[in-house]
Formats: structure tokens, C-alpha cells, sequence
């Protein structure tokens, strides 16, 4: 077996980290060990044209970051993977960027989609690229680029940009290619058809590899920042792809949320489900590794918890009021939160009006007052209310994408930072009836370090491999439900 340890560069919408990874032989089969090197915030920058990745700190942090990963294991570390949100590019000519890439919460999509459904109808896209609309999806920004877009010979999404910079090498990874909308769920290949009726480019689609790709070394420039030229892989580059690769499951008959800023909802399937049934219900149907389909729904998740404590932190009346209540971090506000009794009114996570950043709060007070129904009273009462809406909206959809799908599911897997949220998971479990495994908690860059360790031929090839090693690295906190607490 290939000795080495790895490094997974994982960058989610609100903050980053590099950490160090090995995996550890014993006579159980081994376990992963891990080392955070280094974290960093994720903050996006608003200019006159909109919401915008700061995309150059990012590739700073991750080259700081790598320098730091090599410090600390010198000469031991033997590739490199990173993974992002998805469905974000930068466009490039002659490997110049065109524009600073922007961020998917960004407002200017509406005109994109018009333009795409003008010349291809909402069924027609979902029977060829199996998406649910969500008005950010690549395929509607780049029909927005206009001038730009005829300038552009490349188009990279925020992975394979910063393993371009580090490498040279163009290409994009499948799992992350699945959220685009231009690629074709059954044949995993672009649908270059569908681009030219979208009126994207052909040219600007850079080859298709599978994660576990490598893709070369680091340029002697960037190894000569980092201390080695390090080998850069293609990972599941999507970061829910590489979340939902390391849940801990031995069996099949689970459902998964993948809880960060966006709480995923779903199931691992064999093939993608095209239905009309599927696309009404907005389910999607991303590209997993070793062929599996990701199919799920967005939910809104932790975003609104986060940018509902920012909106306090920010705003004076805010913080007063949380300070007599005592509850300054999310942590002690959950506490107050858990602590409310009687019933907390619920609202519809997925109301777009929740997109933008900003005073979630106040809209959360809107939603409520806008229907004429009792509005949830203070800090603890909202993020209750926030709490038991995305435990519904969760439950709502395990239910549906089962009965889309039609599988049984027997058991609820919750990863990424939103498993640490005891209320959320112990609520999830309550209101879906059905047990809630969670943990764990960085799935994400677990599932990205596994995908290097199983390149580097350090745990077997199958995705039951890797889980079984993410099983006998984690601990796992199982929630039961509550007959008694079910709305
Ligand atoms: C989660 C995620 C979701 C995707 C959203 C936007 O971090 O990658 O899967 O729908 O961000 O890119």
C-alpha cells in the first residue's frame, strides 16, 4: 500500500480549512486520522455590480494553507484535493480571468433564466439535465454574462479554477460538472446540444474527468511558495458530493442531510429519476462518485441560523437584546431556544425571500405578519421557530424524495456542522419518526481525503471502503424519536 498523507483544501460559503489527513492501518482495518492546519473566513465582497467571491483570498488562504499542511508533515504529503460549493465560475481568455467570479446569492439571475426557458422549456431542461430550478444554477448566470461570455474561451467552476492556477491544468470534475446544468445525468457528458440552444459557447466546456483524476504537480512558482511540488487530484469537488461519500453507513436504506449553510435532503440512488413528479417536487439529480446520483433537494439550512446571529451581532437593538437575554453565540441562543415551551409557530424555509443576506429576522417577522399569523417573539422564539421549520422542511423531504424515488428509508444520516445542533437533530428525529444518526461533523473534507487515499490505493475501491473507514473514525450520536414530542 501507498504510504502518504493527504491534504484536503475545503471551502464552504462562509469559512475555509486545510486539513491534514492519514490513514492509519491497525487490525480492524484502519482508521483516518486527522489535522486542521489552517482555517479562514469566507467573506464576499458587495461592489456596484453585485455580490462577488473574493476569489484571489481564497486561492491566498489555500496556498497559505498548503504551506502550512507541508510544515507539518515535511516530505509526507502525497496529494492535494479541493473541494467548494458548486455551481460558481470564473470565465477565462487566453487563461486570463475575465471578471471576479460571482456569488451564487447574488441577485442578478432572473434575466438568465428567462433567456434559457425563451429557448428551452422548464420540462425539456429537467428531462435533459435533471436539475431543480434554483435561479442560480450555472446554465441561467452564464446566459446573464452577455459581452463576456462572447470574450470567454474557458469556463471554470471555483475548484477547478484554483487547481488551474495551481497546476496549469483545465479540466472539470464530474460531481460539481452535475450542478451546471449542461451536463447529462445518464451519460455524465456534456449535453452540447443543450449549450448551443442556451446559447453558451461549446468552446468554453473544459474536458470532463472523474474525481480520483490526477490532474500534475504544482507549477515550480506555486512549489516554490508551498515548499514541494505537490501532486493536486481531482476530488469529488462538489462539496455535498464529497459529504454524502462519507456518510457512515454500512446498509442502503438511508436518507442523508448534508447540513451546512444549505441543509441537503436525500437519497443515494443507482440512476437519476427524470419524472414529472420529481421535477414539481424540485428534486435534483447530481452526480455522486463511483456513479451514484445525488438525489435531493435544497433546503435552506444553517444559513438562516448564521446570518440571523450576524443581523444581531451587526444591529444595536439586536445585541442589547440579546445580552439581557443573556445569549450572545449561537450556542447560548440555542439554549434559550431549546428551552421555549408551548408551541413555536412554523414558516416555509425555502420562501426565497431568505436567499439574500441580510435582516433574516425581520423577513422571518414579514413571512409571518404578511399571512396574518402569530410572528415567533424574541431571539429565543425565532431561532426556535427557525429550528422546528427546518426539522419540518427536513422531515417534508426525506418523505418525498422516498416516494419519488420509491425506496424504503429506515434511518436519517445528518453530517457537516449542522449534526453538532442536539435541538435540530433531536426535533429532525421527532418529527420524521424515524431514528437520526449524526456526525460527522466534516464530512466534507473527510470524504475529500478518502477519495485521495483511495487514488493513492491506501483503502479498497469500493464507496462501502471508504464509509466503513469514516465509520471507524467518528463518533456517531443516534437521536430517537420521541412518540410523545411529534407535532
Ligand atoms: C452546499 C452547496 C449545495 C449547492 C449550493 C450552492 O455547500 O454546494 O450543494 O446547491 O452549495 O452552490
Amino acid at each position: 500500500r501507498a504510504r502518504g498523507a493527504v491534504a484536503a483544501v475545503d471551502l464552504g460559503a462562509t469559512s475555509g480549512r486545510v486539513i491534514v489527513g492519514r490513514v492509519e492501518a491497525d487490525r480492524d482495518g484502519g482508521v483516518l486520522r486527522t489535522e486542521h492546519v489552517a482555517r479562514f473566513a469566507n467573506d464576499p465582497v458587495r461592489t456596484r455590480d453585485g455580490l462577488h467571491w473574493n476569489l484571489l483570498e481564497l486561492y491566498r488562504q489555500t496556498l497559505a494553507g498548503l504551506t502550512a499542511a507541508e510544515r507539518s508533515a515535511p516530505g509526507e504529503i502525497a496529494s492535494v484535493g479541493i473541494d467548494s460549493w458548486a455551481v460558481d465560475y470564473g470565465l477565462f481568455r487566453d487563461s486570463r480571468l475575465l471578471g471576479i467570479p460571482y456569488h451564487y446569492r447574488d441577485a442578478r439571475c432572473d434575466a438568465g433564466v428567462t433567456a434559457v426557458h425563451a429557448r428551452v422549456s422548464p420540462e425539456e431542461l429537467y428531462a435533459r439535465n435533471g436539475l431543480q430550478h434554483l435561479t442560480f444554477n450555472t446554465i441561467f448566470q452564464l446566459a446573464t454574462e452577455g459581452e463576456l461570455l462572447t470574450a470567454a474561451d474557458r469556463m471554470l467552476l471555483v475548484p477547478d479554477l484554483l487547481n488551474f492556477w495551481l497546476t496549469g491544468a483545465e479540466a472539470t470534475e464530474r460531481s460539481n460538472a452535475s450542478t451546471t446544468g449542461l451536463l447529462d445525468p445518464r451519460s455524465r457528458e456534456w449535453d452540447l446540444e443543450l449549450a448551443d440552444r442556451a446559447g453558451i459557447p461549446r468552446r468554453i466546456l473544459a474536458p470532463l474527468v472523474d474525481a480520483g483524476t490526477r490532474l500534475g504537480a504544482l507549477t515550480p512558482d506555486v512549489a516554490a511558495i508551498v515548499g514541494r511540488p505537490l501532486d493536486v487530484v481531482a476530488v469529488a469537488s462538489h462539496d455535498t458530493a464529497s459529504a454524502v461519500a462519507a456518510i457512515p453507513s454500512t446498509r442502503s436504506d438511508f436518507a442523508y442531510i448534508s447540513c451546512g449553510t444549505w441543509g441537503l435532503v436525500g437519497l443515494e440512488l443507482d440512476a437519476p429519476v427524470l419524472t414529472e413528479a420529481a421535477r414539481a417536487a424540485n428534486f435534483t439529480n447530481e452526480g455522486g462518485v463511483a456513479g451514484t446520483t445525488r438525489f435531493l433537494h435544497n433546503v435552506m439550512g444553517m444559513w438562516l441560523l448564521s446570518e440571523s446571529l450576524r443581523h444581531w451581532e451587526r444591529s444595536e437593538s439586536g445585541a442589547t437584546s440579546l445580552s439581557a437575554g443573556g445569549a450572545s453565540t449561537l450556542s447560548a441562543l440555542l439554549d434559550a431556544a431549546a428551552r421555549v415551551s408551548g408551541p413555536v409557530p412554523v414558516f416555509d424555509v425555502n420562501d426565497p425571500v431568505f436567499m439574500p443576506p441580510g435582516d433574516i429576522p425581520g423577513r422571518i417577522l414579514s413571512w409571518f405578519a404578511e399571512r396574518g399569523e402569530r410572528a415567533p417573539e424574541g431571539p429565543a422564539e425565532i431561532v426556535r421557530s427557525i429550528v422546528e421549520s427546518l426539522a419540518l422542511a427536513f422531515a417534508d423531504a426525506v418523505t418525498t424524495g422516498a416516494a419519488l424515488a420509491d425506496r424504503d428509508v429506515s434511518v436519517i444520516h445528518i453530517i457537516g456542522g449542522g449534526s453538532q445542533n442536539t435541538l435540530l437533530c433531536q426535533r429532525l428525529a421527532d418529527r420524521s419518526g424515524l431514528p437520526v444518526l449524526a456526525g460527522p461533523v466534516e464530512a466534507t473534507a473527510m470524504g475529500n481525503m478518502l477519495l485521495q487515499a483511495q487514488a493513492l490505493g491506501q483503502l479498497g475501491p469500493e464507496l462501502a471502503d471508504l464509509r466503513a473507514l469514516v465509520a471507524r473514525s467518528t463518533q456517531i450520536t443516534t437521536y430517537q424519536p420521541r412518540a410523545a414530542a411529534r407535532p
